[in-house]
């Protein structure tokens, strides 16, 4: 929704899912994201399907990461985006890295860096996973991670590692 305040920045969320319709979930999620006052979209990334990282006993996830202009505080808009998580049937606490309906990570805040109780910022695994960094570079053409280096840099530097990209059929279930 629009009312963005002055002092907007953008910011990238991380979704994934491998419950209950992932597909279905992720956008969903981005709705419920887009619903949020003080947030607008920018960009939204192809969907991924992805296999696990942690658990192998578990399914594959589908992964999207979705460019937004915020005026929220970085932790207003961790709040808003696990109260979503909630929404869509999130159980939290059940078996590290294991499977879940929806997960939505906060992967970058303009470019602070934060490192709070609650919330660390750029996301901690945002350098070595396949399926946040593709879909980030879908989103921005390129950007520098604070305190990683640059996007493109990360990208060439990490195997898809089983990432591929739904096709349309995949991607309208
Ligand atoms: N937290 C700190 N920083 C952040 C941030 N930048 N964004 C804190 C979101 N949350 C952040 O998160 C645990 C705590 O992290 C929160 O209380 C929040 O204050 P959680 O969502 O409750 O639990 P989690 O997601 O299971 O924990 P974790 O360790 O953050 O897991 P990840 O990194 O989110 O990974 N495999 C594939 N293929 N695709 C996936 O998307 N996702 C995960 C979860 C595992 N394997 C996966 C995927
Ligand atoms: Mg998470």
């Amino acid at each position: 929704m629009n009312n963005l305040s002055a002092h907007a920045v953008t910011a990238y969320i991380g979704l994934g899912s491998n419950l209950e319709s992932p597909v279905a979930q992720i956008k969903s999620a981005r709705l419920a994201i887009n619903a949020l006052d003080n947030v607008k979209e920018l960009a939204f990334s192809s969907l991924y399907a992805s296999t696990p990282m942690g658990p192998q006993d578990q399914p594959d996830y589908v992964n999207a990461v979705m460019a937004v202009e915020t005026g929220l505080p970085p932790l207003d808009l961790l709040h808003a985006l696990q109260a979503i998580e909630l929404e869509h049937g999130r159980v939290r606490g059940v078996q590290r890295w294991g499977a879940r309906t929806l997960d939505l990570d906060l992967l970058l805040y303009g470019d602070h860096q934060i490192e709070s109780p609650e919330l660390i910022v750029p996301h901690k695994g945002i350098a070595e996973r396949a399926f946040v960094l593709y879909p980030l570079s879908e989103c921005v053409s390129d950007l520098v991670v604070p305190g990683f280096g640059r996007l493109s840099d990360l990208v060439t530097n990490c195997p898809l590692a089983g990432l591929r990209r739904l096709n349309e059929y995949e991607s309208a279930s």
